[in-house]
């Protein structure tokens, strides 16, 4: 075997992941994934993104197969490396993202003798993949190209099938790692330029019979991978059918006369539950984050039906009696094109009522000063709708889902909520702005971005537009709001973890621009600025962590009072 049946078959490979529609690879560097690198570096249909840290590269891809709707590829060398990829790779299992990640191994024979950089990465990723496959180390035959071929379709169509996720191929290099001589052409690909198999899934049509009513339901929509497909029919059927849609702005449903913005803060006031019991609830893609909302909906007596295009088990309360495994977009064309008794009782009157009374109250609390949630809100009014926001978890997606306004036509809404990791969240932010179409604003935490700060060297190595606009607490303000918070001393430095860092360093050492905003129209001023920059800036508002808390309880009561007037 020598470099060049390496590099056939890699060619192979990636020829083939461009066939099926790979458009983006992230790499990194090292010695045995080389062969790799160079051949996706040297396939002109795949951009390859190039990061110094595997994590970074990890969340990179993330974030941009998340943008896309379509399967990245990621590669890294031997030993730790990949395994720096897992945190990305287990949120992308959770949140059903399409990764095809491409270990370089060492052969066997180097396995478990005292190698270097070389640890078992069989089934590095457990069950966090769709799908394992150990590539064999194989002399560049016909055979070994098709069946080379093959195993690239499988791996970006399995990507790719509902539930889309990741799915990994670890590749045993030996070596030399360096071609010596050219390569010769390889012509062993379809010659009409088609992968070398293709996946038919025809999609189903769900049909409704008779005239159909739905009389005090409710939708209750949370992120959804295909949310820019799904949300704006979803806003459109339930104004028809005149079914409040309580939306997290990550469903993309948060839109039109049905949406109701405030459920969060509603759902807090046992007078309005006692007075809004739905007869039905439909739940699509995951559960809204809104604790709440979940309590709400473990408490219904009520059907409750999930809709998806693949059957999942989001349930943890145990509540829904019925799985309707179809796409969301299939179902409301069939429901729409029906005869629907559009709901005359005033239920979405009532709820579009209190909705109101809740978004006087809440901008009444929040005034002109700036805080975290007037931040929240006021992204949704300033940011076009062809721009992405991407949203750290920790309190950034919490304020979101509570502050978010209703809009026609919301910005698409990011965030890494598989499992819920303040990790590669700038990583991600970058991947959605490098691969995606439309400016990219990353909402953060001062501690999600000081976790991922190398995640920065982005901006200037890879020339990228991000605007990061910064909510720095000094810690994760998100724990004031636990019990933990009364454990004092021990709280404040192993809990909230306050770490003093003057983030305008940060920006200057990875060349991004920086701006301090203490007013509301300097902070609009300055993502305008920063959105029409092709550089990336770093935008901080400071808050306080006691006062943040304050404020949300503020909210709180003032929302309460104002419901049980109106
Ligand atoms: C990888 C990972 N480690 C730890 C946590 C636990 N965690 C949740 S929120 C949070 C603090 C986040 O602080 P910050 O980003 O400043 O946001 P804030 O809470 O102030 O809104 C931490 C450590 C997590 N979610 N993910």
């Amino acid at each position: 075997m020598t470099a060049s049946d390496s590099y056939l078959l890699l060619q192979a490979l990636c020829d083939e992941l461009a066939r099926c529609g790979l458009e983006h690879a992230c790499t990194s560097p090292g010695s045995r994934c080389t062969p790799i690198v160079l051949s996706l570096v040297r396939e002109p249909r795949i951009r390859c993104w190039s990061h110094l840290d595997e994590r970074c590269a990890g969340f990179f891809a993330l974030g941009a197969a998340k943008a896309t709707g379509r399967p990245v590829a990621v590669t890294c060398t031997s030993g730790t490396a990949a395994v720096n990829l897992a945190p990305a790779v287990i949120e992308a299992f959770h949140a059903r993202v399409p990764l095809i990640v491409l270990t370089a191994d060492r052969p066997p024979e180097l396995r478990d003798v005292g190698a270097g950089q070389t640890i078992d990465q069989l089934k590095l990723y457990g069950d966090a993949v769709k799908w394992f496959y150990e590539v064999g180390v194989e002399r560049a035959t016909p055979e070994a190209l098709r069946f080379v071929r093959m195993l690239a379709c499988r791996a970006y169509f399995t990507a790719a099938g509902q539930p889309a996720g990741p799915v990994h191929l670890n590749l045993p290099l030996r070596e030399p790692l360096v071609l010596e001589q050219p390569l010769p052409e390889d012509h062993s690909g379809r010659a009409d330029g088609e992968p070398w198999v293709r996946v038919d899934v025809p999609e189903p049509t769900p049909s409704i019979a008779g005239p159909h009513r739905f009389d005090r339901a409710v939708i209750v929509a949370g992120a959804e991978p295909e949310s820019e497909t799904t949300g704006p029919p979803l806003g459109a059927f339930a104004a028809a059918a005149g079914i409040p849609l309580l939306a997290d702005p990550m469903s993309g449903a948060r839109r039109g006369p049905a949406a109701i913005a405030h459920y969060d803060a509603l759902l807090r006031d046992p007078a309005f539950v006692g007075e809004h019991r739905p007869r039905f609830v439909f739940r699509i893609g995951d559960l809204p984050t809104s604790k709440p909302l979940r309590a709400w909906l473990a408490g219904l007596e009520v059907p409750q039906i999930t809709i998806g295009p693949s059957l999942r088990w989001r349930d943890p309360d145990a509540v829904v009696g019925l799985h309707t495994v179809t796409p969301v977009r299939a179902l409301l064309a069939a429901a729409s094109g029906g005869q629907m008794v559009a709901d005359q009782s005033g239920w979405l009157q009532s709820w579009r009522a209190a909705d109101a009374a809740a978004t006087n109250a809440i901008a009444a609390t929040l005034g002109d000063r700036l805080s975290e949630p007037l931040v929240a809100a006021k992204l949704g009014e300033w940011l076009p709708a062809r721009a992405t926001l991407y949203v750290a978890s920790s309190m950034p997606v919490r304020d979101l889902e509570s502050f978010f306004p209703v809009l026609q036509e919301p910005p698409r809404v990011l965030a890494n909520r598989g499992a819920n990791g303040i990790d590669g969240t700038v990583s991600s932010a970058f991947g959605a702005a490098g691969a995606g179409e439309g400016p990219v604003v990353l909402l953060t935490g001062d501690v999600a971005l000081a976790y991922d700060i190398g995640g920065l060297l982005a901006a200037r190595r890879l020339g990228l537009s991000l605007t990061l606009v910064l909510l720095n607490n000094d810690g994760g303000g998100i724990f004031h709001f636990l019990p933990v918070a009364r454990e004092g001393e021990a709280f404040e430095q192993h809990v909230a973890t306050p770490h003093g860092l003057e983030f305008s360093h940060a920006a200057a050492l990875f060349g991004c621009g920086y701006e301090l905003a203490q007013t509301v129209d300097q902070l609009r001023g300055a993502i305008e600025r920063s959105l029409e920059s092709p550089l990336s800036s770093l935008i901080e508002v400071r808050t306080d962590r006691e006062q943040n808390l304050a404020l949300h309880r503020r909210i709180d009561e003032a929302v309460q009072a104002a419901v049980s007037r109106s």
